[in-house]
């Protein structure tokens, strides 16, 4: 009898515990035992999953970024010399003016500066002098991120920094010392202003005063940011968030967020204890390839890692602002474009917008921003397959397909086990006009597209109209426009069962913005 029961335990404990270890293996970073098949090792890729800051991040779509100082007032892109403190005095700075325009155009996150190459803290740094503290706005008494993080808090608007790791004039840059005093900030900034959803650090690392290079301890950093604010993402020079490469806001066609990272320190992987977090054993690096995760890159892969790509770019040619860029503000058309680019290829858009010297967004930008939301708007308010009817030979039971219009991230539709192709025929209510089409896998399970094409019936043929290849979080292809009522996707190569969770078939807006 005692045999019986002990058999009956560990019948019911076994599968909990297997189950465990694949979930704990498939956690970031995931690293590949030796002598794998190219097969298994595309299998492992295909599991792969986002944190669940990750996935937070990635859901914000269109984040903001803020680049105001003291390059603001001396009409620079990066600070020179340590008296331009005195020109940091914005007249008439007004937070919540950025923070409401961000609201309006549906950002979901705004990254302000807190402290560029040029060393100044834009809030009163108990560890660094050099900062708000030495300039006459509100007689030394402004703190900047303060004001950021009560306005973010007023709309409802998450709140990031950017504390440039690279300090040009700092007298003990390139020593042990910087990376305490860095460490001493990061501190301050995550403990002083509620919650905080990305870190930005910057690639950027040049030399000091003194000719020395810093050696970053990014580890240690890391830690801190994870101690004290665990649901933060960390960007660029960091575990989370990959920079996509360019800063014009055009992200790769082909955009994985599963990719090889061999650069970590396998010792700390190979520990348990770090399984969890990924800080603990990254080393960043920039990956500004073309291909950064096809199978050709993966199948010798040591370890694997879920890092979603971040587009950022300025609405105008520089970071910081600049009068005479007044009239090269992007257009709403040319930040429409960008959309596509960017959130369209499975990346979030971090969109600069630099306050003027009187501390507000400038007309130019706000009237772009505003005519960029309107071509959204009425672009995406019409979802043509929402009411149309959607057939597939091998869907997995127990998956509606109608959860591919749902409009819900959670939902999702998928082939029976081991069918990693398929066809989805849309009919739609009537013969439509239409150039967008949108798609977007459930990539709480990972990211598994790798080609699909879209056709449309026309004369009783079905004809292409257009391609892809990865999908990820969201990927829009635009085409010339088409009419019919019947749309057919393929989906003709897949890592593992495709599992989709929304569809979207669009008419881009034809508007006179000028009006
Ligand atoms: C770069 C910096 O050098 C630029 O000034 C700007 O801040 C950009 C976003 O990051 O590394």
């Amino acid at each position: 009898m005692k045999k019986f029961i002990l058999i009956l335990i560990l019948l019911f404990i076994c599968p909990i515990l297997y189950g465990q270890n694949v979930d704990k293996n498939i956690v970031n970073p995931v690293r590949i035992p030796d002598g794998l098949s190219e097969d298994e090792i595309i299998k492992i890729a295909s599991k792969v999953k986002p944190t669940k800051r990750q996935l937070k991040w990635q859901e914000n779509e269109l984040t903001f970024f803020i680049h105001f100082g003291v390059n603001t007032f001396t009409d620079r892109e990066w600070g020179r010399k340590q008296d331009d403190s005195k020109e940091f005095n914005p007249t008439n700075l007004n937070v919540e003016q950025w923070v409401k325009t961000i609201k309006e155009v549906g950002g979901k996150m705004m990254i302000v500066l807190a402290k560029h190459h040029d060393g100044f803290c834009y809030y009163p740094s108990k560890y660094n002098d050099y900062s708000v503290k030495k300039s006459p706005w509100k007689n030394g008494k402004g703190d900047l991120i303060k004001e950021a993080a009560k306005a973010c808090k007023k709309y409802g608007i998450k709140l990031g920094i950017y504390l440039s790791p690279w300090d040009i004039y700092s007298s003990i840059y390139g020593t042990d010392e910087y990376n305490e005093l860095f460490r001493n900030q990061l501190r301050e900034l995550l403990t002083n202003y509620g919650e905080i959803s990305e870190v930005w650090f910057d690639g950027a690392c040049g030399e000091g005063p003194n000719g020395k290079k810093q050696v970053y301890d990014w580890n240690s950093y890391y830690r801190i940011i994870r101690e004290l604010q665990p649901d933060a993402v960390i960007a660029v020079s960091g575990p989370d968030v990959r920079w996509v490469g360019t800063e014009s806001g055009i992200g790769r066609e082909t955009e994985w967020s599963v990719l090889p990272y061999d650069v970590f320190n396998q010792e700390k992987i190979a520990d348990n204890s770090q399984k969890e977090d990924i800080g603990q054993a990254f080393i960043p690096k920039d990956l500004m390839e073309n291909d950064l995760g096809s199978r050709e890159k993966i199948k010798n892969a040591k370890s694997l890692i879920w890092y979603p790509s971040e587009v950022d770019v300025s609405i105008r040619p520089g970071w910081f602002y600049h009068q005479k860029e007044d009239s090269l503000v992007k257009t709403p058309e040319q930040l429409f474009d960008i959309y596509f680019t960017s959130i369209g290829r499975n990346s979030v858009l971090l969109l600069n917008v630099p306050p003027d010297k009187r501390g507000l967004f400038h007309e130019n930008d706000i009237k772009s921003l505003k005519g960029f939301k309107k071509l959204l708007d009425e672009t995406f308010k019409n979802n043509l397959a929402y009411n149309s009817s959607l057939k597939s030979n091998n869907g997995k039971k127990g998956f509606n397909i109608k959860s591919l219009v749902d409009n819900d991230n959670k939902t999702y539709w998928t082939t029976k086990e081991n069918e990693y192709t398929t066809e989805i025929e849309i009919t739609l209510k009537k013969i439509s006009h239409f150039d967008i089409f949108m798609i977007q896998e459930n990539i709480r399970n990972g990211q598994r597209i790798e080609e699909f094409s879209l056709e449309i019936l026309q004369n009783n043929q079905w004809k292409e109209i257009a391609r892809g290849t990865t999908v990820g979080y969201k990927r829009l292809l635009r085409f010339p426009e088409v009419s019919t009522d019947k749309i057919k996707l393929k989906i003709l190569k897949s890592r593992e069962c495709p599992e989709i969770s929304n569809i979207g078939i669009y008419k881009t807006a034809k508007l006179n913005l000028n009006e």
